[in-house]
């Protein structure tokens, strides 16, 4: 097996450290961070997924795969954040109300620390109202993930109670998360929505210049 189908199975199978000892390796053979993040562990949860839907694997081991993956992403941490520009605003990020995944948005919030921007972290399963402090408090930016069908529909409410507190347009939203598309993030009234977390950090950017500029891109279009 090559470092990288042993760093999925070690994530799949939820053995933390033997993943840690993988990425280790991996970065020791010259493999980047980001290969090792895509085509490692990224792939691997995906995995776990369709063994959950197929009824392979119940809830306990997607939880001890993901808490693999996270142990493995610590030690990718400072490569992933080898960023060249730096950037500033402050963004207000947490999974939406009713949903626990946080994988995905701790690695953009990560990736947009390493960018330089101020990150409030209000974690997971965020009601609207605290998205709301959040603005007041003055983020830029608001953040939101979900990885639910059922709680991606939360995002509207954060719009919505974002617009009647009477704060839209003091502030841009991004979204993102599995089942989330552009279109969707349009509809909802959102500034942007990034499949990914390297896509993330420059929607975020780019919606800040946006703003700048004296102008709302209702194009959610990566
Ligand atoms: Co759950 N889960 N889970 N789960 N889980 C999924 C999402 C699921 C697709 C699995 C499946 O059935 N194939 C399915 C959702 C089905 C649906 O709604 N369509 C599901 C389900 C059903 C559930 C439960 C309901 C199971 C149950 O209890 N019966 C339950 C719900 C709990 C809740 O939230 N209320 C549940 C629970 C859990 C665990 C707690 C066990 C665990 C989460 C642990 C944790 O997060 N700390 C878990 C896991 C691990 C998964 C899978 C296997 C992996 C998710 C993950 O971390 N992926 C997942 C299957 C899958 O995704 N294929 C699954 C890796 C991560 C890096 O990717 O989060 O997509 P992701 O983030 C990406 C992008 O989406 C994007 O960037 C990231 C990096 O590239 N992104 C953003 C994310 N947020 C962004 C924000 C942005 C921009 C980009 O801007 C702000």
């Amino acid at each position: 097996m090559t470092v990288l189908e042993e760093l999925r199975q070690a994530v799949i199978d939820g053995q933390a450290k033997l993943a840690v000892a993988k990425v280790t390796q991996g970065l020791e053979d010259g493999q980047t961070a980001e290969t090792l993040l895509q085509d490692g562990l990224i792939a691997a949860m995906k995995e776990v997924g369709r063994l959950f839907e197929e009824n392979e694997i119940f809830v306990p081991e997607m939880l001890i795969a993901a808490r693999a993956m996270n142990a493995a992403i610590a030690v990718l941490r400072p490569k992933l954040l080898e960023d060249e520009v730096r950037a500033s605003g402050t963004v207000a990020i947490g999974t939406v109300q009713g949903d626990l995944h946080d994988i995905g948005k701790n690695l953009v919030a990560m990736m947009l620390q390493g960018s330089g921007f101020e990150v409030v972290d209000l974690g997971t399963d965020v009601e609207p109202e605290r998205f709301v402090q959040a603005v007041r408090a003055g983020a830029d930016v608001v953040a939101m993930s979900a990885l639910l069908t059922t709680t991606m529909t939360g995002m509207k409410q954060v719009v919505e109670a974002i617009s009647d507190a009477g704060l839209r347009d003091k502030v841009r939203i991004v979204v993102g998360g599995a089942p989330l598309t552009a279109s969707y993030a349009n509809e909802i009234g959102a500034d942007g929505y990034a499949p990914d977390a390297s896509k993330a950090v420059r929607k975020v950017r780019e919606v800040l210049i946006g703003a700048v500029a004296g102008g709302g891109t209702a194009d959610g279009a990566v």
